[in-house]
């Protein structure tokens, strides 16, 4: 049933600032991430915009999650992008006609009526479609919702488990950095640095209308970028060797606490979950043991091509926290990492950057490479509840509160003075802020409990 009305709740200034942000982004069937930087529906943050959406419209919430998956190819992969025809070309690049999906995906099966990118963004959108039934389930159990959504879902997750199983573990791999979420990260740099870039000449840029150039990615970035989307549309779109080849942390993560929700899913609809949660298990024995680093005390990105883990320590290292089923001394090591010199959470930073903060690539501005996100925060306060620290979760989820909201619903802050940086009125930061207002400081609910449950563990 919907959340009871709550003024202390409904009535905030938060909400009311969230809710106009998540409505002058929504296009009818969809929400822009930013109606100036980014004008077409994102995977990654459409999911993140459902858990949001929820609190103010199941129905929107439910339509947000159809939308994106209608775009679906018949080999299961959800697009990182589904334009918007209605918008100019020139307004994002890379455009509709540099991916060419409708032609250079057709052996791949791109939908023919939309068009979209070629590649994919981190798997969050069965956890969503999980959170937004239980927002309502009277709801979603009239339309359908679960019951339309789970064959799709479940051929994106056998997609990610197949097809981009490149290094054979059992873990997915990501082709491109734009598919981890995290684009411009220094994990990237050794794997990009062997990427031919494509000459500057050859495309326009759209963002840097938009963003400061030294808060964006550099151009010598965005050509090698542009190199491995061509090289993958030029194959069709065929998942094999690739030039870039990633198992990461956080992707992996988030694959692992959607297939619980799959599993949850599964049972809601009337049949056995628990096949999917003991793969969801194998994957997570999977990711400790191809993920950690003991020394580093957390988890890091494994270069398929070069090799070995990579030494750069990002907040993707960390997302794994969200899982409540891992062992409890990685559970402690997480958090004291979390906390201390490299990410600096409560004590240095007011939200846990996206890289460390003792990095030689640190730069509290440019684009992943040190500034803060909403939604690595948003899952990490989730994971801090979720296994009992309830101290940490409590400071972070009100420094998430009062940031989004003194920022202008920022993409992206300076760590340490929560600063805006890049565009303002972003889409998830508004959601994350409401969904936190919603699900409240104490671990007291029934909701709230089974919800953290929902994230990564519990037998349905
Ligand atoms: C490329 C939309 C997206 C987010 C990504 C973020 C950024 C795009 C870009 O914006 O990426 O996909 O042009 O930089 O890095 O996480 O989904 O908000």
């Amino acid at each position: 049933m919907p959340v009871a009305y709550d003024p202390a709740v409904h009535a905030h200034p938060l909400r009311v600032g969230a809710a106009r942000v998540l409505e002058e982004n929504w296009t009818g069937t969809s929400t822009v991430p930013s109606r100036s930087l980014y004008p077409h529906q994102w995977s990654w943050d459409s999911a993140f915009i459902a858990i949001g959406l929820r609190h103010l419209s199941a129905l929107r919430a439910q339509t947000e999650l159809e939308t994106l998956l209608a775009a679906q190819w018949a080999d299961g992969r959800v697009p990182h992008i589904v334009f918007n025809p209605s918008v100019p070309l020139d307004a994002y690049f890379p455009s509709p006609d540099f991916w060419r999906s409708s032609r250079a995906g057709r052996a791949a099966g791109a939908p023919r009526g939309v068009e979209t990118s070629g590649i994919v963004q981190p798997p969050v959108h069965a956890l969503a479609a999980w959170l937004v039934h239980l927002a309502d389930p009277e709801l979603s159990r009239a339309r359908g919702f679960l019951t339309r959504l789970y064959p799709r879902l479940a051929a994106w997750h056998r997609y990610l488990l197949h097809r981009r199983d490149l290094g054979g573990a059992g873990l997915a791999c990501v082709v491109h950095p734009w598919e981890q979420g995290m684009d411009n990260a220094p994990s990237w740099d050794a794997p990009l640095a062997r990427v031919t870039p494509a000459p500057a000449r050859s495309f326009r840029r759209a963002d840097l209308a938009h963003g400061a150039p030294e808060d964006r990615p550099t151009d010598l970035d965005y050509g090698r970028y542009v190199r491995l989307a061509a090289d993958y549309r030029d194959r069709g779109y065929a998942d094999g060797p690739s030039g870039f080849a990633v198992e990461d942390p956080s992707f992996n993560a988030l694959l692992i606490a959607s297939e619980h929700a799959l599993a949850r899913i599964a049972h809601e609809l009337g049949a056995a979950g628990t096949a999917r949660h003991a793969r969801a298990e194998r994957l997570t024995a999977a990711l400790i043991d191809r993920l950690w680093d003991p020394a580093a005390g957390q988890f890091l990105c494994r270069d398929l091509r070069g090799g070995g883990l990579l030494p750069e320590r990002g907040v993707s290292g960390l997302v794994p926290l969200i899982l409540p089923t891992l062992p409890h001394d990685t559970v402690v090591q997480l958090v004291r990492t979390l906390t201390g010199p490299h990410f600096g959470l409560g004590t240095a930073t007011r939200l846990a950057p996206s890289y460390d903060l003792l990095g030689e690539a640190f730069d509290r501005h440019r684009y992943w490479r040190g500034p803060a996100w909403f939604n690595t925060n948003w899952l990490l306060e989730r994971g801090l509840r979720a296994h009992g620290e309830r101290a940490h979760a409590d400071a972070l989820r009100r420094a998430l509160l009062d940031t989004a909201g003194r920022s202008g619903f920022a993409e992206y802050v300076d760590p340490y003075t929560g600063a805006a940086c890049g565009a303002t009125g972003f889409g998830w930061t508004a959601a994350l802020a409401l969904d936190l207002l919603h699900t409240g400081d104490t671990p007291a609910t029934g909701t709230q409990t089974s919800e953290l449950r929902d994230m990564g563990g519990d037998r349905a």
